[in-house]
């Protein structure tokens, strides 16, 4: 229902995104596109390059005045060291002047030489670049905005950074909190892992290694119903894990307490129902449910309660000091692989980026159940459906 399609290199002229189907009359800037860009630059740990990347955003079409027209939007994110890339990284016919052909391991480096018949990893890495997450943060930010006109609002935390680890089982944050997440140099909640991840990070850097970690993502707000059982691709948990596994060296996503309950037995590892009609957090009518093992899905729908998804990313791939064998594709002599400018860890700015995916698929499923041209039907629709829901007028599929 919404659809996003990002295109340009790390070192290119410039990221652009398009972002089709969002309804007319969705209040839109350049500031706050510009303000979650900012949060997604956060992090200790990036490497030089975050100091001087400013992201400046053009809004290039799709907007009038402050407000979506129901055409596709279209934005530009300048890449600040063009000018130093703009031989490198011309359009126009020429040769570059040095190949890289030692691929790093872990990277899309070689796979994608040997795919599309490269003599030169630049090829492959320059699109394959986690620099491609800020086109995708800019897209987030408007499916935000739409959210936030139907009471959604999502927010992330780092959970892990190297063997620093929050403890299962502490609080989450609320969307209160966010503000307190972003003031932290590692966007941790937990303050008292926040030192030891910060040290983590140090340790790491000064042998020039890479750390990975995990973030959880929180969506509150979200209404029951989206998604849906009844095909594969339907199912919001399959969408949501589909879109956060598509981010740069995530390697593993779980909904709720996924991975704990497998080593439960049933009578443990689900959400009891309980009727409470005037009880606080009742999703519909008076349901509520207790605990959140499920991630607030169950069967592909979004049951009401709070959605959380814990995404985990792997260790940057390129190191600082290369250690790790690699061959070079010439002489096929092994070697350790080229070096290129990289950041030890990008665990917090990841944060930010699975926010932006987990919005853009409910912000997408939220379309797809509402339907409306412009915002203000979007909110009719929803409205009418919440008032339906809350009353016990449970929507009958018989023709009155
Ligand atoms: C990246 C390598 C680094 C990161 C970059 C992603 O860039 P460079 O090679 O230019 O130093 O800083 O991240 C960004 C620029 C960004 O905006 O997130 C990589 O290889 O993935």
């Amino acid at each position: 229902m919404l659809r996003f399609l990002t295109a340009g290199e790390s070192h290119g002229r410039a990221l652009t995104v398009i972002v089709e189907g969002l309804p007319a009359g969705l209040p839109v800037s350049v500031e706050s596109i510009q303000g979650e860009l900012a949060r997604r630059r956060l992090g200790y740990g990036r490497g030089p390059r975050m100091r001087f990347e400013a992201d400046v955003v053009d809004l290039v079409g799709g907007v009038r005045h402050g407000r979506t027209l129901g055409s596709p939007v279209a934005i530009e994110i300048e890449n600040s060291e063009w000018p130093k890339w703009e031989m490198e990284m011309s359009a126009a016919a020429g040769e570059p002047s040095k190949k890289l052909t030692a691929p790093r391991p872990g990277h899309a480096d070689l796979s994608g030489m040997l795919k599309y018949g490269f003599d030169d990893a630049r090829d492959v890495l320059e699109r394959a670049s986690a620099r491609e997450t800020a086109a995708r943060v800019a897209a987030g930010s408007l499916a935000k905005a739409l959210l936030a006109e139907l009471g959604v609002s999502i927010i992330s935390h780092i959970t892990g950074i190297g063997s620093v680890h929050v403890e299962s089982g502490s609080t989450p944050p609320r969307p209160q909190d966010l503000d307190l997440i972003d003031d932290s140099p590692v966007r941790a909640f937990a303050k008292a892992t926040e030192d030891k991840m910060v040290a983590e990070i140090k340790a790491a850097a000064k042998v020039g290694d890479s750390l990975g970690g995990s973030a959880e993502v929180l969506a509150y707000g979200v209404p029951v119903g989206l998604g849906s059982h009844v095909h594969w691709d339907r199912k919001l948990d399959a969408l949501i894990a589909q879109a956060l596994m598509s981010i740069q060296a995530i390697k593993a996503v779980s909904l709720g307490d996924g991975v704990e309950v497998a080593s439960l037995r049933g009578s443990e590892a689900h959400d009891a129902i309980y009727w409470e009609p005037s009880g606080e957090g009742a999703v519909a009518e008076g349901y509520v449910r207790k605990t959140g093992r499920a991630g607030g899905i169950e069967g592909g729908i979004s049951t009401g309660d709070t959605i959380a998804a814990t995404v985990w990313m792997k260790p940057l791939a390129s190191l600082n000091r290369p250690t790790l064998t690699t061959v070079d594709v010439n002489s096929k002599v092994e070697t350790v692989s080229f070096k290129e400018r990289t950041d030890v860890t990008a665990v917090p700015a990841m944060g930010v980026v699975a926010e932006t995916m987990v919005a853009l698929v409910l912000a997408s499923e939220a379309l797809r159940k509402f339907g409306g041209d412009s915002v203000a039907e979007l909110l009719r629709n929803s409205n009418a459906y919440l008032k339906a829901i809350s009353s016990g007028e449970t929507p009958s599929v018989a023709i009155q």
